[in-house]
């Protein structure tokens, strides 16, 4: 993969957060993107939603597939763990990695492409079991890596640059993810920053499979009249239902908001994932009205951005399976092999 490295200087009156990190610690290489490209947006975003969170670099795990949107973890998170993985494998390598040591925050990144074809059935699966991460979908309507083919999140109708018209169904990712039993699902835009950062904010301390799928336009082949994953397009048609506050448990909450303008949900860490309803009769919490919702305004051809649902008492496929609390590479040869008496009872369970 062509990367360049950042130049080591920076700024000595950068600011640095609780940890003693600048944001220059959770950049990347630099980035090797078309100019403009939305997928750098979501990387700037990650980076600032990690500064706030104040996060250490050394307890994430970034995963990838193949695609322009895979190519974006090498740009941000340089201290961190990364795999960049085979095209649509990387939810069931994320899996393995999370099985294997759930004390890390499990980043998965992916594309339309990557998501919605070749790995639709691994994006469904991982959801599904339940495993903690945040699934970023980078979505821009097309392969751009190769060149602008429409891709399955395509809406039917659309244009290509060269003038093909999209005849298919589009695939809506949130709406998978709903059925697939999400406990997080949010879509945002890479050119909104301030409902994107506290969105992954929120997600990266929900204890459960959090998806956000980021409508990000690709200028190189998708950002043309006609196209319904252009800047244009998704400016004028987004139609937020909410905007979103993130709250560390430990900070005092000050601010102060007009009766039935805003709504406080508490996850189970105690931090607060505060609402500010724009659609007064959205509820994050109803499955059902959300996708509702959500067919509807599609129907209508409008973009619904936000929290779109939340379960804030997750559960996470560690629970499901009551695995030990400490990651496999620690485990002694005693706790690894507990002896024939131990495989004994094992045994009996499956008689
Ligand atoms: C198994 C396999 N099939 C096909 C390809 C070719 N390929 C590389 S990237 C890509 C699509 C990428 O699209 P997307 O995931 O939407 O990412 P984008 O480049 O649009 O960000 C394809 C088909 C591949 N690398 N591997
Ligand atoms: S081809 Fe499209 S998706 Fe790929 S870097 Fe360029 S603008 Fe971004
Ligand atoms: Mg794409």
């Amino acid at each position: 993969m062509t990367y360049l490295a950042k130049p080591k200087f920076r700024h000595p009156g950068l600011e640095v957060n609780a940890r003693g990190f600048t944001h220059r610690d959770y950049e990347g290489a630099i980035s090797t993107l078309c100019a403009g490209c939305g997928h750098d947006s979501i990387s700037a975003a990650l980076i600032q939603a990690c500064f706030e969170l104040n996060i250490e670099p050394h307890r994430v795990a970034k995963l990838s597939g193949i695609g322009c949107s895979s190519k974006t973890p090498d740009y941000f998170l340089g201290q961190s763990h990364g795999f960049n993985s085979v095209h649509g494998r990387m939810p069931s390598v994320l899996t393995g990695a999370n099985l294997a040591n759930k004390e890390l925050l499990y980043l998965g990144i992916s594309g339309d492409g990557d998501s919605a074809s070749i790995g639709l059935g691994q994006f469904v699966h991982c959801i599904r079991r339940g495993v903690n991460m945040v699934y970023i979908t980078e979505n821009n309507g097309v392969y751009g890596l190769t060149k602008g083919q429409f891709s399955a999140t395509a809406d039917r109708g659309s244009k290509s640059k060269a003038g093909g018209t999209n005849n298919d169904s589009p695939i809506d990712l949130v709406g998978m993810a709903l059925l697939a039993g999400a406990t997080f699902v949010a879509r945002s835009f890479s050119g909104d920053k301030g409902q994107l950062v506290p969105l992954i904010k929120a997600a990266m301390t929900h204890n459960g499979p959090a998806f956000i799928d980021v409508i990000s336009p690709c200028i190189a082949f998708n950002n043309h009249a006609g196209s319904t994953k252009s800047f244009d397009f998704v400016r004028e048609h987004n139609e937020a239902v909410n905007r979103v506050d993130f709250i560390e448990g430990r900070d005092e909450i000050t601010a102060d908001y007009a009766p039935g303008s805003s709504h406080d949900v508490e996850q189970h860490d105690g931090s607060i994932i505060r609402l500010h309803k724009i659609e007064p009769s959205y509820d994050p919490t109803d499955k059902v009205s959300a996708m509702d919702f959500l067919q509807r305004h599609h129907a209508k051809g409008e973009l619904v951005t936000g929290l779109l649902y939340l379960d804030s008492h997750p559960r996470d496929l560690h629970g499901y399976l009551g695995t030990v609390d400490s990651p496999l590479n620690r485990l002694n040869e005693k706790e690894l092999c507990p002896g024939s008496a131990a495989l004994e009872s094992i045994n009996d369970e499956y008689r």
